[in-house]
């Protein structure tokens, strides 16, 4: 199908971390408001639809050994959700999630063969929002795959708004793809640096897409 459709398929499609500890659907432990059974239906259609139209979908997968440094349990002492500094670089100290092998780790969406997933924060060491590299600059697969087949625009959803799916944005922007960001399709942690993440995402140039 690829080779068929050509040129014509230079847009790819990032689903970021919709996975069962982020959803309120599986009782997930950094459930993200509004990751109902409906969320998740809304994005198994899009992203069905996408295929069907025979771009290129890239699964980023938030994928965690149990001894990583973002989980509070493992800093004696500190509180959930505290943002503490560790090496000049703010971490916020989340409950354990998305550890390798896990329910909680597991897509809930469709992800048909032709398509690729992309693991990140494998690094006990290093959190990593964004699906391109982690915090201390380690890049994944995500931009080898996207050079392999010839992509230059990426429409961009998932989960979380302000955290994944923002840093993904950015670097995919700063990368010099062009970006299309499906707000309808992403839901945030908070609601104020929701709101804040979608203007930094519009003034460093992505283009905010509504409906699904
Ligand atoms: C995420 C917090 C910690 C995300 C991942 O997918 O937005 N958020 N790890
Ligand atoms: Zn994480």
């Amino acid at each position: 199908m690829n080779e068929s459709t050509g040129f014509l398929n230079e847009t790819g499609v990032i689903i970021v971390d919709v996975q069962a500890d982020f959803t309120e659907l599986k009782s997930g432990s950094l459930a993200v408001p509004g990751t109902d059974a409906r969320y998740i239906e809304t994005v198994e259609n899009a992203t069905c639809k996408f295929s069907e139209q025979g771009l290129q979908l890239y699964f980023t997968q938030d994928w965690h050994p149990a001894e990583h440094i973002s989980f509070y349990t493992n800093h004696p002492g500190i509180q959930p959700m505290a943002a503490i500094e560790i090496d000049g670089r703010s971490q916020i100290m989340w409950p354990p999630h998305c550890v390798q092998d896990t329910s909680g780790a597991k897509i809930l969406i469709t992800v048909p063969q032709s398509a690729e997933i992309v693991r990140k924060g494998m690094d006990p060491k290093f959190d990593s929002y964004s699906g391109f590299a982690d915090d201390g600059g380690h890049k994944t697969q995500l931009s080898n795959l996207l050079q392999r087949d010839g992509i230059k625009k990426l429409i961009i959803y998932g989960l979380a708004m302000d955290y994944c799916v923002k840093a993904t944005v950015l670097d995919a922007l700063k990368a010099g793809y062009k970006v299309e960001l499906m707000v309808d399709l992403c839901r945030g942690v908070d609601p104020a640096t929701t709101t804040d993440a979608i203007k930094t995402m519009e003034a460093a140039g992505a283009a905010i897409v509504r409906g699904d």
